[in-house]
């Protein structure tokens, strides 16, 4: 059984001791936002909008990008209070999104995310100003390729990572974290359909893939402090969620008016474009 199975799932409140936790680990987990039924109420909305989206580009390879300025459900996930009272444990007061993705593994296939670090390719000057919720709409294990972490990792250093371009590793520039650890080292991070993991944007993760009959699915969302500022694309986006932002450092978004509505379309494209300019900077592969 993984090492927080054993503890019970925390209750969500503004508390200083999570955010000490959250800095001491490297991680949250579990964390109870959603019942299983709402959760699985998110799953089919998710599925319903996902047959609406052909020919519209969503993401890098098979990801499906900033979908809080795409679909209604998904913004309103970002404004959950229960999950913005642990983000305010690490973040403080003034919250920002700064960009979410569905990471949506398909029965039986090798899709899998290899060891990296998030902040490694992202622009953003603060690394403790930043924190990755990772929320499942299904029950997630080992057997469907849950999260791995490797627990105080965030406390080193930036490690290198190289540029696979692996069509069957989801993160962007398939990036591998150059990296030895022996693997009773890892926690597996499985919960059930509703809760949630917190992660550092230096903590080490990775996730195998899907040996499941079942998709499994993951709604990610980064969170940034105002503060935080973006030296490497030419601009960036986010949006309030709790607050003020006293900085100006990002252009604030509106939430989608309707799903898939002309204009979310463009604004989640401007986005993408922009945030690319980030994410595969060095490199000279296309960004869309
Ligand atoms: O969904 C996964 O397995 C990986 C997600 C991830 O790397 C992240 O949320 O930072």
């Amino acid at each position: 059984m993984p090492e927080h199975a054993m503890t019970r799932a925390i209750a969500p409140q503004i508390s200083k001791d999570l955010g000490d936790q959250f800095f001491a680990e490297g991680y949250l987990c579990p964390v109870d936002i959603f019942s299983p039924e709402e959760a699985q109420a998110y799953r089919a909305e998710l599925e319903a909008l996902e047959q609406r989206l052909s020919g519209i580009k969503t993401g890098n390879k098979n990801q499906l990008n900033y979908p809080h300025l795409l679909f209604r459900f998904a913004n309103a996930i970002c404004h959950n209070a229960q999950l913005l009272d642990v983000v305010e444990s690490i973040l403080g007061p003034d919250i920002l999104v700064w960009g979410s993705t569905f990471f949506i593994k398909e029965p039986r296939t090798d899709s899998f995310v290899s060891w990296h670090q998030d902040m490694k390719y992202w622009g953003l000057s603060d690394t403790d100003g930043q924190v990755s919720a990772w929320i499942a709409l299904n029950n997630v294990n080992q057997a469907n390729g849950c999260m791995q972490f490797l627990p105080k990792t965030h406390l080193g250093d930036m490690v290198n990572h190289k540029d696979t371009f692996s069509d069957d590793n989801f993160l962007t520039r398939g990036q591998e974290a150059d990296i030895t650890f022996n693997d009773d080292e890892i926690v597996h991070i499985e919960l059930t359909a509703g809760q949630a993991s917190f992660h550092h944007g230096k903590l080490l993760h990775a996730s195998p893939p899907n040996q499941s009959d079942d998709r499994r699915i993951g709604y990610a969302i980064q969170f940034i402090a105002p503060h935080v500022q973006q030296h490497v694309a030419s601009k960036d986006f986010a949006m309030l969620v709790r607050g003020e932002d006293r900085y100006g450092h990002f252009e604030l978004l509106d939430p989608p008016d309707d799903d898939l509505s002309a204009s979310a379309i463009a604004a989640h494209h401007r986005v993408l474009t922009v945030q690319n300019e980030a994410m595969y900077e060095g490199t000279d592969k296309p960004s869309l």
